[in-house]
């Protein structure tokens, strides 16, 4: 069994397992090197970059590895740097609030300005005995985060900019969607075995925007990918909402949150698509037997799926119970074949 093939819809064994954020947080070996080293050093070291890689691998045996970094780190390929604050999150000086602020992002090469994340994926792939998933953030959700300069909960300002200028705002995620590609080009050949891109924050967007500001962004990005013969995942939150136009630009993979019923979405989408999902962060901080149960049911659900991949709506929460990772993880490796 390989995430591979469920990636092409070819498995025939027990669904693959992976969790977003898995190397993150919730791992007491994480915590640990954190108290040492800043998050930013951690993402430009590749010794570092490979140990975290590892640690939910070790820890767990999930069947794919996720690149430790983070999506805000191609900022630094545009010429920003971003800090990550206790308690506040990541921070951008400067950020960007009209179209002439477009002027001051740079182009730089990504090979110079992200070397490091390269050279990590060179590590991982020597020590790695399961696939390793590169990644970036959707253009949209990268932008989003240049111009709010941080987090926001309602996209105030980016929204605010499309709305007034939509032609600055496409210059501007024109400029992401370039950088994304070579970054992703980079990783893919320092190693990567797929590529999943997060739009974190496309659930802010209605139906006909989505279409306009994010997904064309996307859809460069996959149409840019293809001849290198990796496969995509999409992971939007919000994707069951946007699930037939994602389909439509043919990615491996679609990665869903939790409000859908995956079972019909296989029967929405035709069975040539991979499904990943789409438990609930939360359900893993509630009882294991309960864990245990929607696990089960959810595996009942998709059996017999030959592209399926079993995991999370969005990332696992900082607060998971370790036990509730073995109980999921047991779960699902207790399936012999699907
Ligand atoms: O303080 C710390 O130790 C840093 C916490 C942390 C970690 C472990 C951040 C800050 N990022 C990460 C790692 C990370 N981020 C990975 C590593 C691989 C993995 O295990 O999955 C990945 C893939 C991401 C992706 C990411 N970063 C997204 C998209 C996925 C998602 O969760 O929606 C987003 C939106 C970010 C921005 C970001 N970076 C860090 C935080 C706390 C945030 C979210 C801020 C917000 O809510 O706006």
């Amino acid at each position: 069994m390989s995430i591979l093939d469920a990636l092409q819809c070819i498995n025939n064994e027990r669904p693959p397992v992976w969790l977003m954020r898995q190397a993150g947080r919730y791992l007491p070996e994480y915590r640990a090197l954190r108290a040492k080293h800043s998050f930013l050093e951690m993402c430009h070291c590749p010794d570092l970059i490979t140990q975290v890689t590892m640690m939910p691998i070790e820890r767990f045996g999930f069947d794919a590895a996720i690149l430790f970094s983070d999506i805000l780190i191609i900022l630094e390929a545009l010429g920003r740097t971003v800090r990550f604050e206790e308690g506040r999150g990541p921070v951008i000086d400067h950020p960007l609030r009209c179209s002439s602020d477009i002027a001051s992002l740079k182009n730089s090469d990504v090979q110079k300005t992200l070397g490091f994340v390269a050279e990590g994926i060179v590590q991982l792939k020597k020590r790695l005995s399961v696939p390793l998933l590169g990644f970036c953030g959707a253009p949209f959700t990268v932008a989003s985060y240049l111009i709010e300069g941080g987090s926001s909960t309602d996209l105030a300002l980016t929204k605010r900019w499309m709305y007034r200028d939509p032609v600055g705002f496409h210059l501007l995620l024109d400029l992401i969607a370039q950088a994304s590609i070579d970054y992703l080009l980079m990783q893919i050949s320092a190693g990567v075995d797929a590529i999943q891109i997060f739009d974190t924050w496309a659930n802010a967007l209605p139906y006909r925007q989505f279409g306009e500001f994010s997904l064309a962004y996307l859809d460069r990005i996959v149409q840019a990918l293809r001849p290198t013969g990796k496969p995509v995942i999409l992971f939007c939150r919000g994707s069951s909402l946007f699930a037939e136009s994602l389909v439509a630009l043919q990615p491996a993979a679609i990665s869903f949150d939790w409000n859908c019923d995956l079972a019909h979405q296989r029967k929405r989408l035709g069975s040539d698509i991979a499904l990943q999902g789409n438990l609930d962060p939360q359900l893993l901080c509630a009882p294991l037997p309960v864990i245990e149960r929607e696990v089960n049911e959810l595996l009942d659900a998709m059996e017999g799926d030959s592209g399926f991949i079993l995991g999370l709506g969005h990332g696992i929460l900082p607060e998971t119970p370790l036990a509730a990772v073995e109980t999921l993880v047991d779960c699902v490796k207790a399936r012999i074949r699907v």
